[in-house]
């Protein structure tokens, strides 16, 4: 019920609406309605009530809040099913158990905090509360596994693009999985999934922003940047996240429907902070020191080695000089 009446308040914004109206509209009573509206009001909407005349939502909080995000995405392919925590050990962690009970593609699952956010190879991830967006999206691809890695890329070009949009700045991409402002990094995908031989059951795709974080611990403070530390003024996660959504699902099923990986391939490139620079590839126990020359149609990373001999990097931990590194 809070949902409905946080959407006719919504569609609504700036305008007076009676409680007679809304209980009529939603067929409960106006004690019910007024009890919603006190929820909402404690949530953070500023909510002017004033009888005779009724209630006039003015101001929505920053807040993830599962039902406003429900209402902003209804028309969307993804997100009909938010689960939304205050706090999580990770949004990935949940995210697998809901694939595992049968959730269907394009579930969400958010958090205001992480308590054991995820990097790759057990890394730690650092999501502080009211000020970062930890988010994780189900995703049921009828792809090979070998394919996967697609995933990782197609979120990074959505999440770079949705930056860009809502911020204006400026952003890059190094490959396969950081979003970079200015040499640091502001956000980190994590790609997970199960798979068969030959089909996968699922894929958890968690992406890390650093919002309006003001200040990192010293281990991370020289690599890590947020939106509010380079735009020196806090942004709507909300916003960010409807931006989010909507990249990531246009370049999704852009690829599933086609095959066709190009527009993400292309936003990857555009963007890329490595191509042209000479790395340092760590993949399982190898060390490569190669030249970042291309990203091919299928996502890989086409690197040359100092022997002159070309190769394709399907995923890796890369490092290149200056760029949210210690080399
Ligand atoms: C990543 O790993 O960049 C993937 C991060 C994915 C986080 C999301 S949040 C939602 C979902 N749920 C999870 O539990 N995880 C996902 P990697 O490339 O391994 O980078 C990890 C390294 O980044 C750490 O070792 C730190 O050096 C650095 N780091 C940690 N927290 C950071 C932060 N908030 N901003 C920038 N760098 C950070």
């Amino acid at each position: 019920m809070k949902k409905e009446v946080l959407e006719v308040l919504k569609k609504n914004k700036n305008n007076f609406i009676s409680g007679e109206q809304l209980s009529n509209r939603l067929g409960v009573t106006r004690t019910s309605i007024w009890k919603q509206i006190n929820i909402l009001k404690e949530e953070g909407y500023k909510i002017e009530s004033i009888s005779r005349k009724g209630y006039k939502l003015i101001e929505e909080p920053d807040i993830l809040s599962r039902d406003d995000l429900l209402i902003e995405l209804q028309n969307n392919k993804l997100g009909n099913d938010i689960y939304y925590f205050k706090t999580i050990d990770s949004t990935n962690n949940y995210g697998k158990k809901l694939a595992l009970d049968g959730a269907l593609e394009g579930t969400i699952v958010l958090s205001d905090e992480q308590t054991g956010g995820r990097g790759r190879l057990g890394r730690a991830w650092v999501s502080p509360p009211g000020t970062s967006i930890s988010m994780s999206i189900i995703l049921r691809p009828t792809i090979y596994p070998n394919e996967a890695a697609k995933i990782t890329e197609i979120t990074a070009a959505a999440v770079a693009n949705a930056i860009s949009r809502v911020t204006k700045l400026k952003t890059g991409i190094k490959w396969p999985n950081d979003i970079i402002i200015n040499s640091k990094k502001v956000c980190g995908i994590l790609t997970e999934m199960s798979a068969e031989i030959n089909s996968i059951n699922y894929v958890i795709v968690g992406m890390g922003i650093n919002v309006n974080i003001n200040e990192f611990p010293d281990e991370i403070n020289n690599v890590a940047t947020s939106l509010k530390k380079e735009l020196n003024m806090e942004i709507s996660r909300k916003e960010l996240v409807i931006n989010i959504v909507n990249e990531f699902e246009k370049l999704y099923y852009d690829f599933i429907n086609t095959g066709d990986l190009s527009k993400t391939v292309e936003i990857c490139k555009e963007k890329s902070v490595i191509l042209g620079k000479m790395i340092k590839i760590i993949n399982r126990n190898e060390i490569i020191i190669a030249k970042a020359i291309d990203i091919d149609e299928n996502g890989e990373l086409i690197i040359k080695k100092d022997d002159g001999e070309i190769i394709n990097i399907i995923s890796g931990e890369i490092s290149v000089r200056g760029i949210n590194s210690y080399i």
